[in-house]
């Protein structure tokens, strides 16, 4: 009998464990672009087109290689618009022994195949590094939950950057070489451009052209082949660098020297363990320098597979944490609106442009200013969630509602990463074009994460007060004089009192 072998638009691998278990002369695979999918959040409608295109080349590809592929379309009339519906209705076509599954990446759609009607065998994704029992055996019994440490166990277990059982230059971490200021300019046009797939550019036009962000020029990779190319041009361009502005920003530069391989990697169009393997060659060809190679594996073996381990782990109610127990409306700036700070509109203009910030824009501009302002972090949640081309549920929400929001009460940070005007100023030439000053602390220029900063850590101080890491920032609060605080205070009441008036801010 025929089995249905499930594919979803992020796992577009050929390596799939749910296509290496199934036997290519019997069984049929199913891909269905569905608007369930395309609608659970409001998608950039670039994510959307960058999934349909990628995922019509991989029925092709499968297609070639001798696969018999059910694909439906999303303007096909038979569609029942979501993945449990076409996997009934092609089930109900002929006789089914039952449906593979390689294991989702949201509970949601975990939960929605779990109530199918017929037999589903789930497998796990095997496209990480770490399984959810090597994630659980390391950090069962531990006080702390440390990526550091993780790591360690991850570059041990693949033996990247490794010098015998030794780490490759005595040190683990790089990265305090990795935090240099904006350069004045950038010597690298950026990511590898693609043509796009017409029809689906149209499609989506039709069907989300409504949605937050810009669907053209669409210029991703849809394709291994096409996503491989854009990876050797930034190895062989903008890895050398990539350690040293890793956290730089500059006005007019939303790449810097960073990959753009999130949404390759996410969807399955490339390998992490070969991207790294890749990257350790050019370290060891002498290419490119120890701290940028050890900078990006980290992120890769590191941070993505630790923030895997951390969704899994956490369990479905982790996306509705709230710690902090904020409960402010997502202002309209976070979807274009006006506002004067020149870093958020930054950050983001260009999210709606390109559907990619990098990772210091996403903690430090848009992050940072929605954990200071108190906003609910189911709202910011869903925010990453949709306006990201590389934005899978998985990976964005521990990074939202862990690192960035400090909403799961520390499992994931030690401290909030919170900062005043100054990091933005240290980091990237954004407040020498600002409307407000980042030097004034007080008055009517005076920049609004200045002011947000010192509210939060006073409204805060019984969560953070005995924190060792935050007792500096106390000590610097609790010294100055008693009528600056109350000002600041004031200040920052009603600086909030106009952003939530909707008032240009
Ligand atoms: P590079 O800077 O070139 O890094 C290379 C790769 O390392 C990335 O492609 C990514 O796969 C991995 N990586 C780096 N940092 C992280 C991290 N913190 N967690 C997981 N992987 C990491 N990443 C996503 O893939 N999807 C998301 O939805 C997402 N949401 C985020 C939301 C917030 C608030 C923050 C602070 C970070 C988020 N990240 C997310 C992590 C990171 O910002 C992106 O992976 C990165 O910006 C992608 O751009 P790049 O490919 O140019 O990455
Ligand atoms: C993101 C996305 C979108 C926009 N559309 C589809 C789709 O039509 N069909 C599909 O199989 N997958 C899609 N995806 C990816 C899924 O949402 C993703 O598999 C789940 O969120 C689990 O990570
Ligand atoms: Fe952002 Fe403040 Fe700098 Fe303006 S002055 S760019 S608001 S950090």
């Amino acid at each position: 009998m025929v089995r249905l072998v499930l594919v979803l638009g992020d796992q577009l691998s050929t390596n799939l464990h749910g296509l290496r278990k199934a036997d290519k002369t019997r069984d049929v695979v199913v891909m269905s672009e569905v608007d369930a999918e395309a609608r659970y959040a409001p998608h950039h409608p670039k994510k959307i087109a960058f999934t349909f295109m990628a995922m019509r080349q991989f029925a092709q590809s499968l297609r070639n290689d001798g696969w018999d592929v059910r694909y439906s379309k999303l303007d096909d009339p038979d569609n029942t618009q979501s993945i449990a519906g076409e996997l009934i209705r092609h089930a109900s076509a002929q006789v089914t022994a039952g449906i593979i599954v390689t294991e989702p990446g949201e509970w949601r759609l975990i939960d929605a195949l779990a109530d199918l009607p017929i037999p589903v065998h789930t497998l796990s994704d095997d496209r990480f590094i770490a399984t959810h029992s090597d994630f659980d055996d390391w950090a069962d019994g531990r006080k702390q939950l440390r990526m550091e440490y993780f790591y360690r166990d991850m570059r041990r277990k693949t033996g990247l950057l490794m010098d015998g059982d030794k780490p490759e230059g005595g040190k683990w971490n790089y990265d305090h070489d990795n935090r240099k200021p904006a350069p004045n300019d950038i010597k690298y046009d950026g990511p590898l451009r693609f043509s796009p797939d017409q029809e689906v550019l149209d499609l989506v036009a039709t069907q989300y052209g409504d949605n937050f962000g810009d669907l053209t020029p669409f210029w991703f990779a849809t394709t291994a082949q096409d996503a491989q190319k854009s990876l050797d041009h930034w190895i062989g361009y903008a890895l050398p660098k990539f350690g040293d502005y890793q956290d730089a920003m500059l006005t007019d530069q939303p790449f810097m020297y960073h990959a753009i391989i999130g949404l390759y990697l996410n969807a399955g169009l490339l390998d992490p363990l070969a991207v790294c393997q890749q990257v350790e060659a050019a370290y060891r060809s002498g290419h490119a320098p120890l701290n940028a190679v050890e900078g990006f594996i980290r992120q890769i073996i590191g941070w993505r597979e630790y923030m895997r381990g951390i969704y899994f782990r956490e369990g479905r109610d982790y996306i509705g944490r709230n710690n902090l127990q904020h409960d402010r409306k997502l202002p309209p700036v976070f979807w274009g609106a006006q506002t004067k700070m020149h870093c958020m509109a930054q950050t983001v203009a260009q999210t709606a442009r390109e559907a990619y910030a990098h990772h210091i824009q996403r903690l430090m501009v848009t992050g940072n200013f929605a954990l200071l302002a108190g906003i609910d972090p189911k709202h910011v949640h869903e925010w990453y969630l949709a306006v990201y081309a590389d934005a899978y549920e998985w990976v964005e929400a521990p990074n939202v509602i862990g690192m960035s929001q400090f909403a799961d009460g520390g499992i994931i940070a030690s401290k909030p990463y919170i900062s005043s005007g100054n990091y933005i100023h240290k980091m990237s030439n954004y407040c020498k074009s600002c409307a407000y000053g980042v030097q004034d602390k007080t008055g009517p220029d005076a920049c609004p994460f200045n002011l947000l900063y010192w509210q939060f850590l006073d409204r805060h101080r019984d969560k953070f007060k005995g924190n060792p890491r935050m007792g500096n920032m106390y000590r610097v609060w609790d010294r100055m004089d008693e009528a600056k605080r109350a000002l600041v205070l004031a200040e920052a009441h009603a600086w909030l009192g106009k952003l939530d008036a909707g008032d240009v801010v």
